[in-house]
């Protein structure tokens, strides 16, 4: 095949993926997933993977390979549906980049380049997982892990730290860089609250004693910080969502987008891990917090909220789901996107309605199988007695 024929069938093919209708799948009531994940690594402009130019690359073979697209934080500006996906090309190094989609559910496109993120001093190998919040002060920040290797352990290859990167933007094309989260602890999931808190930036934390393992870090902390451009936890890191033995956030929990408000409290969005015979499970869970105190948890629905099934069991880090973005339109339709097993991004709709019934009425972990079996013969008794 020569480079015409080949350039005109590849071109066709993403042309087709990227006008590829999503239908919802009817689901427990609480959220419908879809057909189609929104973003996958074959949705990466060709102008990013093949060289266009006949004479260098006769065979219009691709030359630089996209491994998947996964962990998007998520925005709506201007009545357009963005995400900051993470794009991890076969050289395994993550970036940012926006894709842009004029409903939320489909037709997602990436913007012509990807996002150039200003280093620190200390430059990072690696970023990924924004988290993103459109702050009372105006600006639109981005928070995300950034990845280096542990010099004070020169032998091992794979002694890695993460910390928190921040950096803030207007439009999503230009960033300023501020300077990385000094604390104590190494940090991943960290997650800038929208509003302040008695004129103080908010934190959700996720304290951890090593680059994979939380360890002594109970769970997802809550902290304040006074200059956002030097972003220092100096206070006390309150847990204030905790870490719980033989429940789905046994082994870790980190939050998941900065959670939205509601009448009724704030609603948050959160990840848990546990561990089994093939590995971690990562599974989405929800919980609320007071409106007032939005550290203050009010609703532990018990359980899940989400967890992989079919093929989102499948990719390159299996069982997993992992969320970092959802979106709220003026109706009170929530977008919910979520990445399945570390390769591809999802999304599932609700509503902030639904959402807060789910967190409200779900009954709490009840933390043994007795207290398990009672919750259900109570919802029985119940509904025998309403049938009488
Ligand atoms: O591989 C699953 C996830 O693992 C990490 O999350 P956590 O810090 O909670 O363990 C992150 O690297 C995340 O990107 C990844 O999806």
């Amino acid at each position: 095949m020569d480079f015409i024929q080949r350039k005109q069938i590849v071109t066709d093919r993403y042309e087709q993926l990227l006008l590829r209708v999503n239908t919802p799948i009817e689901g427990n009531g609480v959220y419908e997933r879809y057909l189609n994940p929104v973003v996958t690594a074959d949705m990466v402009p060709l102008e990013w993977r093949y060289d266009f130019n006949p004479a260098t690359n006769p065979n219009f073979v691709e030359r630089i390979g996209f491994n998947a697209t996964l962990n998007a934080g998520a925005i709506k500006l201007d009545g357009r549906y963005l995400l900051v996906v993470r794009v991890e090309g076969n050289d395994r190094k993550s970036f940012f980049a926006v894709a842009e989609s004029p409903n939320g559910i489909d037709n997602f496109r990436f913007w012509p380049r990807p996002i150039t993120m200003p280093d620190t001093e200390c430059v990072g190998t690696n970023v990924y997982d924004m988290r993103l919040t459109k702050h009372e002060d105006g600006w639109i920040y981005g928070l995300f892990c950034v990845e280096r290797h542990d010099d004070s352990q020169p032998g091992d290859l794979s002694a890695a730290t993460a910390a928190c990167g921040i950096a803030r933007t207007k439009d999503l094309v230009t960033w300023q860089r501020l300077p990385d989260l000094k604390c104590k602890s190494q940090q991943r999931n960290v997650v800038l609250h929208p509003e302040f808190v008695d004129g103080h930036y908010a934190l959700y934390t996720r304290p951890q004693d090593s680059f994979i393992d939380t360890g002594k870090g109970g769970g997802i902390g809550w902290t304040l910080i006074d200059d956002i451009t030097h972003a220092e936890i100096t206070r006390e890191e309150m847990i204030i969502d905790q870490r719980i033995y033989h429940t789905i956030k046994e082994v870790k929990n980190g939050e998941g987008p900065h959670p939205i408000k509601t009448p009724q409290g704030w609603l948050h969005l959160a990840h848990g891990v546990r561990n089994c015979a093939s590995g971690l499970r990562y599974v989405l869970y929800m919980y609320m917090t007071a409106l007032d105190e939005p550290w203050r948890k009010i609703a532990s629905p018990g359980g899940y909220f989400m967890a992989p099934v079919g093929d989102e069991y499948q990719g390159d880090v299996m069982n997993v789901l992992f969320s970092n973005g959802w979106i709220t339109d003026d109706d009170g339709k929530v977008y919910i996107y979520y990445a399945s097993s570390d390769t591809r991004v999802h999304v599932a709709t609700s509503t902030v309605e639904r959402l807060v019934d789910y967190c409200l009425r779900t009954p709490e972990d009840g933390l043994t199988t007795a207290r398990s079996v009672e919750t259900i013969n109570r919802l029985i008794d119940l509904n025998q007695g309403r049938q009488a």
